[in-house]
């Protein structure tokens, strides 16, 4: 039987967006979930981070996700709170506690309480998260789909649903690891190291040396053409190859968010469809409307203003 998916993108605390996009998909709530006839919702992960309502974003989704009106899997933000509250055995913490990162995370610990029960319960759900989930026809993961990065995970970081146990979210923050790789690709979507001597600012104003590829571009065979949100500065980028293992070229329609994409929504391919357009910085929280189909169109994107 073929499922009927809306799958959401990146939501980053923005609940009055989610309330009046499940209210546009047709979703009510009802006995403490929302709920359709005949669909249910995909979350591509990042609930959390930067927005106003982040516990109205968890109560909603967590909700749905026990009523099995809603699946998701983890994004780097869900990651990054794991990290943050996994003490390393060695006085400090998976993730740093440094200024930058407490910046990035401080919304969330303050509306939550840092270290509350509700603090608690929502790492316990994090950590429940899939890292990807593979539905048959349809492909879902927070940044990247990646078989290689999916391989290496799946050996020693995640049990037989995906989810990282204790010990593979250790050796996932272990930097230096292939396994710290795999899990940088697959939530945070792959790199690559500019030309020495060459950076630029990111959204956030930080100075960054690497770029993200657009691993699902078919026509982004170099770096020069691969090199996500440079498109005005290829001229500096190297013309090399980008290895064939780093562009997704088979059939299987995915989706996936992360990218903070701008403007009206719109595929990226046919077979590949990034969801987050924004509505952290003003854009709009954008769903696809799956019911099946291999090849995937615009006419099945729906959106509300943040
Ligand atoms: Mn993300």
């Amino acid at each position: 039987m073929i499922k009927n998916y809306d799958v959401i993108g990146d939501i980053h605390g923005h609940a009055d967006a989610l309330h009046r996009l499940l209210a546009r998909l047709d979703y009510r709530e009802r006995d403490g979930a929302h709920r359709h006839a005949s669909r249910s919702v995909i979350f591509l992960g990042d609930f959390i981070d930067r927005g106003p309502e982040q516990v109205e974003v968890l109560r909603v989704v967590r909700a749905m996700a026990g009523a099995g009106t809603a699946r998701a899997v983890m994004g780097n933000h869900e990651f990054n709170a794991l990290g943050w509250a996994t003490p390393d055995g060695a006085g400090g913490f998976l993730r740093s506690h440094s200024e930058k990162n407490e910046k990035q995370h401080a919304a969330f610990l303050a509306q939550i309480g840092e270290g509350s029960r509700g603090h608690h319960e929502a790492l316990a759900w994090f950590a429940s998260l899939p890292v990807w989930l593979d539905l048959g026809g349809l492909r879902i993961v927070h940044a990247c789909w990646h078989a290689a990065s999916q391989a290496c995970l799946a050996a020693t970081c995640l049990d037989s649903a995906g989810r990282f146990h204790g010990e593979g979210l250790r050796k996932a923050y272990r930097s230096g690891t292939p396994e710290h790789l795999a899990a940088d690709v697959l939530l945070k979507g792959p790199e690559v190291r500019l030309p020495s001597g060459h950076s630029f600012r990111d959204k956030d104003g930080h100075t960054r040396h690497e770029a993200r590829l657009r691993w699902w571009d078919r026509e982004a065979t170099t770096f020069r053409l691969a090199a996500l949100g440079l498109e005005d500065r290829r001229s500096e980028l190297l013309d090399d190859p980008v290895p064939a293992e780093c562009r997704y070229e088979e059939a299987i329609p995915v989706m996936f968010g992360h990218y903070w994409l701008s403007g009206r929504p719109q595929l990226l391919s046919p077979t590949a469809s990034c969801l987050d357009f924004s509505v952290a910085k003003g854009g709009v929280l954008t769903a696809y409307r799956w019911s099946g189909e291999s090849v995937l169109s615009n006419d099945n994107l729906v959106w509300v203003a943040a």
